[in-house]
């Protein structure tokens, strides 16, 4: 069939909306029909040409919902009509990382999935003269009709919208996911927050829900902490306007005799090294646990005196929230329709695909928290 997409053709430049062809589903594949889909700033680490694993031509987007229109030969947990969320950590439930029940990083289709390939080490997007377009984390939402593997599906109910539910395909989940599987944060905490964004915000709702005490928020940007307060930051720190981060937030979190300072908790969702940096080193000596969320660019380390972690820090990272996608998809569709979770605010605008590149510009201008593009 012909579909309509956004193609990233080459590193660092604007995707192009064409017509391409997608084969159907394979066996154990689903064709789904893409309703919404948000824009992760991961989207655009890849399409800048920072991801080591970016490959072109290919077709990005992550954070989608959709409609299955076709299965393939074999497939049983899913039929045409079912309502999905596409998933980018899949979950098998059969290898080892999902049997262990230590982890969410399913690896039953890891390696050709960073490849750009379907299970079956091919693609099913063309360009119309054959050219193969590569998939991008197993998901490609920015298309209109995508194709993806049975296990990467997360069957949901039918009357969630999917123009906001797209935003739990990773956003929500992501951050709500970081505090709760991640660190597992416990009522009365004090947390800091780095990165006020699409992921940051629902670090700090995640937060709320675990019923932090203190939540102070971290970013450049001022305008992000009218948001962030709503979601339920106490303290704002914007790192240009003070002499050291981390001193002002261990001031902050001064208590007791001892009057050591430092958050239980913090959370780095910038992607900047020297931000994880001050995230782990401003968390409390001999407990503090501090998540990496944001994602890097190809050649970038991370660095600190062994001392911080020999005096009891701990340093973690995250993907998708540690959330198991197949199992705790539907579970956050549920919250978010029973008003336990909030999403509607954080959707600051709303593109049609040929907008796509200036949803781009809205999250470089920091003017977006989530653009969500409706098929
Ligand atoms: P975003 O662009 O919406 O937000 C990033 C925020 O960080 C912005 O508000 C920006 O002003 C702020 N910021 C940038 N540099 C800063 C600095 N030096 N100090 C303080 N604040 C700074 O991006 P997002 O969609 O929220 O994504 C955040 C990060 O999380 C990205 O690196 C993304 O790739 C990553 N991510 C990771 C996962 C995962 O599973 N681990 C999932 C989704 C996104
Ligand atoms: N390709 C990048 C890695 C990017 C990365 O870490 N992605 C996260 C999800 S970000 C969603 O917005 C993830 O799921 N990581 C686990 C995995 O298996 O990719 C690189 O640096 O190579
Ligand atoms: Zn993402």
């Amino acid at each position: 069939m012909r579909t309509r997409a956004a193609v990233a053709l080459e590193a660092g430049k604007p995707l192009e909306i064409m017509e391409v062809e997608l084969d159907d589903p394979k066996a154990g594949e689903v064709l789904v029909e893409i309703k919404a889909t948000g824009l992760c700033h991961t989207d655009e680490f890849t399409r800048s040409g920072a991801d080591p694993e970016g490959l072109f031509p290919c077709i990005l987007g992550h954070e989608g919902a959709g409609v299955v229109v076709k299965v393939g030969e074999g497939v049983t947990t899913l039929k045409p009509g079912d309502h999905v969320i596409p998933l980018y950590t899949p979950e098998c439930r059969e290898c080892p990382s999902c049997l262990s029940g230590k982890t969410n990083l399913c690896t039953a289709i890891r390696n050709t999935q960073g490849q750009g390939l379907m299970p079956d080490g091919t693609t099913r997007f063309h360009m119309l003269d054959g050219t193969p377009i590569y998939h991008y984390m197993g998901c490609s939402t920015f298309a209109n009709h995508t194709v993806l593997p049975e296990i990467a599906l997360a069957k949901v109910r039918e009357d969630a919208p999917f123009d906001k539910i797209c935003y739990i395909g990773c956003g929500v989940t992501t951050g709500i996911g970081a505090v709760i599987n991640t660190a597992g944060v416990e009522i009365g905490s004090t947390a800091a927050v780095f990165g006020l964004g699409g992921i940051g915000l629902n670090v700090i709702q995640g937060l709320r829900m675990a019923g932090c005490d203190m939540i102070i928020g971290v970013d450049l940007n001022d305008d992000k902490a009218e948001m962030a307060k709503k979601f339920g930051m106490t303290h704002f720190v914007n790192p240009s306007k003070v002499e050291n981060t981390v001193q002002e937030i261990v001031n902050l979190t001064k208590r007791g005799a001892d009057q050591i300072g430092g958050v239980d908790y913090s959370f780095d969702a910038t992607g900047n090294v020297k931000v994880m940096r001050d995230a782990l080193e401003c968390s409390h000596r001999g407990w503090g646990v501090s998540v990496i969320i944001g994602v890097a660019p190809a050649g970038a380390e991370i660095s600190t005196r062994p001392f911080q972690l020999v005096t009891g820090r701990v340093w973690k990272g995250t993907a998708f929230g540690g959330a198991k996608g197949r199992t705790d998809v539907p579970k956050f569709v549920e919250w978010y329709m029973d008003g336990k979770i909030e999403i509607d605010s954080m959707i600051t605008h709303k593109l049609k695909l040929e907008e796509i590149n200036h949803g781009f510009d809205l999250m470089h201008e920091g003017k977006s928290i989530r653009a969500v593009v409706e098929f």
